[in-house]
């Protein structure tokens, strides 16, 4: 490139402060982008959340991730993993918009193309999503001829024909005074520009600023507007008028010492608050399923094939409710990707046999509003107590981000082979015949959840010496906890103290006082369920079926 000298700096004092042409070439890039994203959301907004740009390309993205880097991003991003992918894309599209704006002071055309490839990528991402259609596309393109008029408006003001012949505009003085040889494609760009007198400059100067404002102004009302319209197909309002009763068959009362988490700071709650539990899904923005449109079809290799809607499934008088934990195969050792609930649903027993399951169908396909799926084995639907089409969390309604209005809980089993939420197909099929989302991705088929146990207290550092409390939870869904052991340093295994139990489908709590001297310590926990498996050293990662190893913490006592 024959022009790297950047203007601003070596421009006389007199041009330190003006905008030099590249500048406001970027400029015009990257505002041309927000406006073809502002016009993109604004019509997102009368087709659908799901054919946002922003979030198709995202999802893609997501979809396309190799294993490793989504490992990593869930590890480092942990559950602000979506959060980062945006502040990534649009990083990405600003900086791709930015050169855009570059090289369209060479050549408008390469702008033009630039903006149409942004439009076509998200077009792409649009109809190639699972749930996606061509309508899908329209904001892509809407928004990249947009962009591209945009842009093209800009840079008219930028490149304007020069007026007089007499002196060069002060920000682009830099390019002469350095003595820049002005080079082949930019020469006839030069022509235009450099010579210009003070009065042309600073009017065309006004021009750039006047168009760049307004187009700037344009995609702040169009993204405003839009964001605004798509709040209709928000569900907040529709959900919290849903009553959600106690059913007959209510959860057991917690017997008394259940729950020690009032009387250790620092332990986790035996019941986690739906606003504190963990949510892990392939969405960049909460799907909002309409609960009144809502159905399930339960279909394939039944002999009666049924369609639910969610008051059909409220009113049944088999509804259930149950203290379950959930688990991501993701969580790593003394991960939080786990937590407890009351859920409140039909077991999938009852509508598996209305359903009448024809022999040899040994998965069931669930499909979700998402385009993701899950496959459960067809016998764990059917042996596992309480295996459930959940549509209550803790007395509310499903929150959004946990599955609203219809999500399957199964004990025992990983989220990503049991818990689809907003659920809205059920196909009795083969192992043979297909593979859900993550299977085609190489993780396990069959994941039931590992035995494992965690230390939530004390806290690695900032803690006095004295007496202390180390405490934590410890599951083994569908079999019990038995027994918890700490290790403190080189010492013996201790038994530590086992909060009463609930259920076996629900974690447990321990505690172990600890009279702690100042310095550094090593502490050790492992765990025996009540079939005498005692929890395995050995360290696994979560890819393809679940981390195990014992969770053990350094810990500095001051
Ligand atoms: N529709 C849908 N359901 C889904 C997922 C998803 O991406 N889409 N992720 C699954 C995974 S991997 C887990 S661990 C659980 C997490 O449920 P939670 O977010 O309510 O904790 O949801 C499962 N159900
Ligand atoms: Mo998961």
């Amino acid at each position: 490139m024959p022009c790297v000298i950047d203007t601003g700096t070596m421009a006389p004092p007199r041009a330190a402060s003006a905008w030099p042409r590249r500048a406001r070439a970027a400029v015009a890039g990257v505002v041309a982008a927000s406006v073809a994203l502002g016009v993109a959301e604004l019509i997102a907004g009368l087709i659908g959340p799901n054919s946002s740009p922003v979030v198709v390309v995202g999802g893609a993205v997501i979809d396309a991730t190799p294993r490793p880097v989504k490992d990593f991003a869930i590890t480092t991003f942990g559950e602000s993993d979506k959060i980062a992918l945006i502040v990534g894309t649009l990083v990405l599209i600003f900086a791709f918009a930015l050169a855009i704006g570059l090289l369209s002071l060479r050549d408008r055309r390469i702008g033009i193309a630039g903006i149409a490839v942004f439009g076509a990528v998200g077009a792409l991402a649009a109809v190639t999503r699972p749930i996606g259609d061509i309508l899908d596309t329209l904001p892509s393109i809407v928004g990249a001829m947009v962009g591209i008029v945009a842009l093209l408006a800009m840079m008219a003001q930028l490149m304007q024909p020069a007026r007089t012949s007499s002196g060069g505009e002060p920000s682009d003085a830099g390019d002469e005074a350095t003595g820049q040889p002005a080079g082949g494609l930019l020469d006839g760009l030069r022509q235009n520009l450099v010579r210009r007198d003070r009065k042309g400059t600073s009017m065309d100067r006004r021009g750039f600023f006047i168009a760049t404002g307004l187009a700037a102004g344009v995609a702040a009302v169009t993204g405003g507007a839009g964001t605004l319209i798509q709040r209709r197909f928000n569900v907040d309002d529709a959900r919290a008028a849903l009553d959600i009763q106690t059913p007959a068959d209510a959860a057991t009362a917690f017997p008394a010492g259940a729950d020690l988490a009032p009387d250790v700071p620092g332990l986790t709650p035996l019941t986690t608050d739906n606003a504190e539990f963990y949510r892990v899904d392939i969405n960049i923005t909460v799907p909002q399923v309409s609960p009144t449109d809502w159905s399930l079809r339960i279909h394939g290799r039944v002999r009666n094939e049924l369609t639910f809607t969610l008051a059909d499934l409220m009113g049944r008088d088999d509804v259930i409710e149950r203290d379950i934990t959930i688990t991501c195969v993701s969580n790593t050792v003394g991960g939080k990707l786990a937590g407890s609930a009351r859920w409140i649903g039909v077991p999938l027993r009852n509508l598996l046999d209305e359903a009448g399951v024809e022999s040899g169908a040994d998965q069931v396909l669930t499909t979700a509003v998402d385009g993701f799926t899950i496959s459960t084995p067809t016998e764990d639907c059917l042996r596992i107590d309480n295996a459930m089409l959940a549509f209550g969390m803790n007395g509310e309604p499903l929150p959004p981000e946990h599955g609203f209005p219809v999500r399957m809980i199964v004990p025992g089993l990983y989220g990503y082979v049991s818990a689809t939420k907003w659920i809205v197909d059920m196909e009795l099929t083969t192992f043979d015949a297909v593979d859900a989302y993550w299977t085609q991705r190489e993780w396990d088929q069959q994941a039931p959840i590992k035995l494992a146990s965690r230390i939530d207290t004390p806290a690695s550092v900032g803690v006095a010496a004295g007496e202390l409390m180390i405490a934590g939870v410890a599951w083994a869904q569908t079999r019990g906890i038995a027994k918890v052991e700490v290790r403190i340093d080189r010492g013996d295994w201790q038994e530590a103290e086992l909060a009463a139990e609930t259920n076996v489908q629900m974690w447990r709590q321990w505690r172990l006082p600890w009279r702690a001297g100042t310095g550094q310590h090593t502490l050790t926990v492992r765990a025996t369920d009540q079939n005498g498996e005692v929890q395995t050293e050995e360290r696994a990662e979560p890819f393809p079926n679940g981390a195990s190893g014992w969770h053990t913490l350094q810990v500095f006592i001051q």
